[in-house]
């Protein structure tokens, strides 16, 4: 039953079954994998699509030829395998030249090649059928005080997102974008820390529906905070349009465990809001299989991502279709929640005396509000107990 097939939209990144184990203090554990046998391997596991950075799949050195060669026997695989490329995104950290940040590098050099760099990935993006473009803002950010000016550096950031929305207007493509929040790492600091903030920002742009959210777990939960309630709140300005899933345990370095590994209760709410949501985009797996593992450890990590979300997904309904959980709902007062507080208008409110000349607030304040049970209502279905 938890099998995974092509309709639950399971996609996963090049980079992540990729990665060779390479971290700050160790070489690559395992060897390169070509990503033909990704395409493979991830189609018959049940996924959907896979995404990519440019230079997952073209080396930043590749010639021309090369570069060609590349992208038609990837494309031939992904037709062979029947696997969709829904999103694509830019390596604006990995070489020397993006030590300082991209769009908002200091240096003028940086920004304008980070920026043609991104519109050539774009145009591949179009042409393999993705209809997201993702934008982490890697090493946009400082480990110092006087190194950036933060205002400064958010209008550099603006003006590169105004251009790129120029671009994919004047070429007619049928794509958006999808900012990437993250706190720290590599960066000291890094701009656009938290969905909140990436939310703000994107107001301040000129073409502002075509930008949203790709949230990731774990860089929420860098930032001690809950992915859950950012999600919620992503949704309801409507700008959900891509996740990033995997597991993280806390407030450290960013850990990028599969998915369902980490905090397991903030991923069954997840499922819980996700499911339940008009978020009809990839469920993407951004993971990193742990540096201990071989690639029999890699595929197993990739399918247990995919069966993790359909347990989550499966326990999550159990929770919602159980008659006991509809009734704690009700005692908890959820279904008051969803009343308006003053539908009857601001002049009643005013008018109305039980509303506070003779509303008794220690007699409201001594009601219980049964959130205990309902939790651990949750918990038990959570658990397999129910
Ligand atoms: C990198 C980062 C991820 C981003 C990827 C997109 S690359 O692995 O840690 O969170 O989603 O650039
Ligand atoms: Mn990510
Ligand atoms: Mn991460
Ligand atoms: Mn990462």
């Amino acid at each position: 039953p938890f099998t995974p097939t092509p309709a639950d939209r399971f996609t996963f990144g090049l980079w992540t079954v990729g990665w060779q184990g390479r971290d700050p203090f160790g070489d690559p554990t395992r060897p390169p994998l070509d990503p033909v046998e990704s395409i493979e391997r991830l189609a018959e596991l049940g996924a959907y699509g896979i995404t990519f950075h440019d230079n997952d799949l073209v080396p930043f050195d590749a010639t021309e030829a090369q570069r060609a060669a590349t992208i038609a026997r990837f494309r031939a695989a992904l037709d062979k395998f029947g696997l969709a490329v829904p999103m694509a995104t830019t390596n604006l950290f990995t070489h020397p030249v993006f030590k300082d940040g991209a769009f908002t590098a200091n240096d003028r050099d940086v920004r304008r090649y980070a920026l043609r760099k991104t519109i050539r990935n774009i145009d591949l993006a179009v042409e393999l059928g993705a209809s997201t473009y993702v934008a982490w803002g890697g090493r946009e950010g400082a480990e110092s005080g006087a190194a950036k000016d933060v205002r400064v550096a958010l209008d550099r950031l603006k003006e590169a997102f105004d251009l790129l929305a120029a671009y994919v207007e004047q070429q007619g493509y049928d794509i958006r974008f999808a900012i990437e929040p993250k706190p720290n790492e590599p960066r000291g600091d890094i701009l656009l820390p938290t969905i909140g903030h990436a939310l703000a920002f994107i107001e301040e742009l000129e073409n502002s529906e075509r930008f949203g959210l790709n949230p990731e777990v774990g860089h929420e939960q860098m930032a001690g905070l809950n992915f859950p309630h950012g999600i919620a709140q992503a949704l309801w300005h409507g700008k959900l349009f891509h996740i990033d899933l995997n597991g993280q345990t806390g407030p450290k370095y960013d850990q990028d465990f599969r998915f369902g590994a980490g905090d397991l209760r903030q991923a069954f709410w997840l499922v819980d809001l996700l499911e339940r949501s008009d978020y009809r985009g990839p469920r993407h797996f951004d993971f990193k299989p742990a540096r201990t593992e071989d690639f029999d450890g890699v595929w197993t990590a990739a399918a247990a991502c995919m069966r993790n979300y359909l347990i989550l997904a499966a326990r999550a309904r159990a929770f919602r279709e159980d008659p006991e959980v509809r009734e704690a709902l009700r005692a908890a007062r959820l279904d008051e929640l969803a009343v308006p507080t003053a539908a009857d208008g601001l002049a009643a409110l005013l008018a109305d005396r039980s509303s506070f000349e003779e509303f008794d607030p220690e007699e409201a304040g001594r009601r219980g509000m049964a959130f205990e049970r309902l939790d651990q209502l949750a918990l038990e279905h959570l658990l397999g107990a129910r």
